[in-house]
């Protein structure tokens, strides 16, 4: 296959691609090319169905056609309300995990499946929201921290505590603007409620309620989710494993460990390495339980084990096309419904496990966080009764996987700066070597490359060109979700990576013995992200939008990638799309996002489809900021 038809940068998904059309399967690209053109005006965002005397479409073009919906809603009106439904939906998806993940925290116990494994997060997390700790039970404490926590979602007074965290410029302009959230439901369904059939009309009141919701999630949802994971689960330090398909193991049982939530994959992982649930593997005669993640939860179980990445988004069912897949074991988001039809031509079984999402001829075990273990075991022994009915002649692994050094939480990577202080001079455990090799210009900046993958960009393609843009000119990048995969798969991620560093970068990653991309986890995980950014802006006295970094989304397709933009820029940090959003029907609103967010919030969105424009944009927009940032230090 000539490299221009290739729709994935790996040659060997092309060869899966390939073997699914000999063996007449249907897989996404198939569906893509059926699908024909898109909708043009779905597209554009200028649909609307929120009531029933529509559908109405107006026309994208000022002056052309239908100007106003029935109700006299305006092209502006209706992108804007779609937008911010968009954020609503992903603000609820990666809050409510955070939920169930403080649900799980209020039932840990000192001889439960759920223990607390990092006592000093949780300790540090108590005194900043005022939880006596004296004398005191670490369950006890853990038990009313996680009830604050719960609370956050609906209290009915004040804002949200982890906005106290950012820094002081930021939270006043938050005050300012008015856009800081209160309780994490409550922003959710004000925007239900404010793009309701003939309430809000005006489209800057739209993004600004968005910008709200959103800030619900970064700082409120994906932080909970966050830190409370890091608190139950073990705050991620480096360490190695490998990415790509060619983890798959022949001889062994593989299990594709795919979705968000670690309750249930941490379960997972404990149950697979319980001798009886070897013993009965190895009476099967596999040698041994091989899991291998796929998006969040793939991150997840990699940052704090080391569990081998299959990949990223795209490969859901590229890794079933393989023909070794005893079990892929889902909970929620970012799960094909196609995985039913495609794991029905292998002998692969399917399982649901979460409640809030059933798919229609899955296996559904419900995973029961009262009985958490038991209920991986039983899950896990599904897919190894399996093992014996795979078919031989179907097997196709294709060997290709990199090495990954991963595990960058916020504390990891100031541990690795420490290497670097001169204890005499300096406090150990801060993040001055970092602002102080950015002032110094060694590094140019910072870039977070985040998101999922689109089949309106070639797999992988973008993330991997624009992250060898940047790394070769000296900026750094952090990385989480599906674009962590992808680095992880291209080796992006392994120290050996600094060669195609910049002069300046690679003496960094040598002198902090860290690769030029770093693996910071999942998509809550970005709120690692701006934790690191706000104490960066904090130690140098300035604003998040101050600095030198961007936020990019080079393959993006979710809600959540949606709220996550919006929580980007609300903390002042530029966002660069390389997928148009469908607000393009708007010509106010394209102003707003692109040009006067920038006057509001210190930051704007830049959209280009090109990965290399892109690029080269990220980087102009990194000078600028430094050279205004040098003439205020
Ligand atoms: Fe049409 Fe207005 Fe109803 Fe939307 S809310 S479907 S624009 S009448
Ligand atoms: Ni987050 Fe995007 Fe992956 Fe899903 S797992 S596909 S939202 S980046
Ligand atoms: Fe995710």
């Amino acid at each position: 296959m000539s490299e221009t038809k290739m729709v994935s940068l790996d040659e060997m998904d092309e060869q899966l691609i390939q073997k699914a059309e000999a063996e007449g399967v249907e897989t996404m690209w198939d569906r893509k090319k059926a699908m024909k053109a898109p909708c043009g005006f779905g597209e554009k965002g200028v649909c609307c169905r929120i009531c029933a005397m529509g559908p109405c479409r107006v026309s994208p073009v000022e002056g052309k056609g239908a100007q106003r919906g029935i109700c006299g809603a305006t092209a502006d009106t209706i992108v804007a309300r779609n937008l911010a439904r968009m954020i609503a939906a992903g603000t609820s998806a990666h809050s409510d995990h955070a939920r169930d993940i403080a649900h799980v925290m209020h039932m840990a116990s000192r001889d439960g499946n759920y223990t607390i494994k990092d006592e000093r997060k949780l300790l540090s997390l108590a005194e900043e929201w005022e939880v006596n700790t004296e004398g005191r039970d670490i369950y006890d404490v853990a038990h009313e921290v996680a009830e604050i926590a719960l609370n956050e979602f609906g209290k009915p007074f004040g804002t949200l505590k982890f906005l106290e965290r950012a820094p002081e410029p930021r939270k006043k302009i938050w005050r300012e603007l008015d856009i800081e959230p209160r309780a994490i439901d409550r922003e959710i369904a004000t925007i239900m409620h404010s793009t309701h059939m003939g309430c809000t009309s005006d489209a800057e009141s739209l993004l600004k309620i968005g910008m709200r919701t959103a800030l619900a999630d970064g700082w409120g949802g994906s932080m909970i989710g966050t830190v409370f994971s890091d608190i139950l689960f073990g705050t991620p330090v480096p360490r190695e494993t490998e990415a790509n398909l060619g983890v798959l193991e022949e001889k062994q049982v593989n299990i594709i460990l795919h979705g968000h939530e670690p309750s249930l994959s941490e379960m997972i992982v404990m149950a697979a390495q319980d001798p009886q649930i070897i013993k009965l593997a190895e009476e099967v005669g596999a040698e041994g339980i091989n899991l291998a993640g796929m998006c969040c939860t793939g991150n997840e179980v990699t940052m704090r084990h080391g569990v081998k990445i299959a990949g990223n988004f795209f490969q859901q069912e590229l890794a079933v096309l393989t023909g070794v897949i005893e079990a892929v074991i889902v909970d929620v988001q970012c799960i094909f419904p196609s995985l039913t039809p495609i794991t029905d031509c292998y002998h692969t079984k399917f399982i649901t496990t979460s409640p809030k999402a059933k798919i229609t001829g899955a296996t559904h075990i419900e995973f029961n966080e009262e009985k958490a273990l038991e209920s991986a075991k039983s899950i896990v022994r599904e897919a190894i009764e399996n093992f014996k009915n795979r078919k031989k002649e179907k097997v196709f692994i294709p060997q290709t996987k990199n090495q990954a050094t991963l595990g960058y939480s916020v504390e990891a990577i100031i541990k690795q700066l420490d290497r670097v202080v001169n204890s005499n001079i300096d406090p150990q455990g801060t993040v001055k070597p970092l602002a102080d090799v950015i002032k110094a210009g060694v590094l140019r900046g910072a870039a977070g490359i985040v998101g999922c993958n689109n089949p309106k960009v070639k797999h992988d393609y973008s993330h991997i060109e624009i992250m060898k843009k940047l790394i070769a000119n000296d900026v750094i990048v952090v990385t989480t979700g599906c674009a962590a995969q992808a680095a992880a798969k291209a080796g992006l991620t392994s120290k050996d990576a600094a060669k195609l560093a910049g002069k300046g970068l690679q003496a960094v990653c040598e002198l902090v013995d860290i690769p030029p991309v770093l693996h910071m986890g999942s998509c809550v995980d970005i709120s690692r992200i701006l934790t690191l950014v706000g104490e960066t802006a904090k130690h140098m006295g300035v604003d998040n939008c101050d600095l030198p970094v961007v936020g990019v989304a080079p393959e993006w397709m979710s809600e959540k990638a949606v709220a996550i933009a919006n929580y980007v820029i609300a903390s002042g940090i530029d966002v660069f799309l390389g997928v148009e959003p469908p607000v393009m029907g708007s010509a106010a609103v394209v102003d707003m996002l692109t040009n006067k967010l920038e006057e509001m919030t210190g930051a704007k969105f830049f959209i280009d489809t090109d990965p290399h424009k892109l690029s080269a944009m990220m980087l102009d927009r990194i000078e600028e900021k430094r050279a205004k940032l040098e003439a205020r230090l």
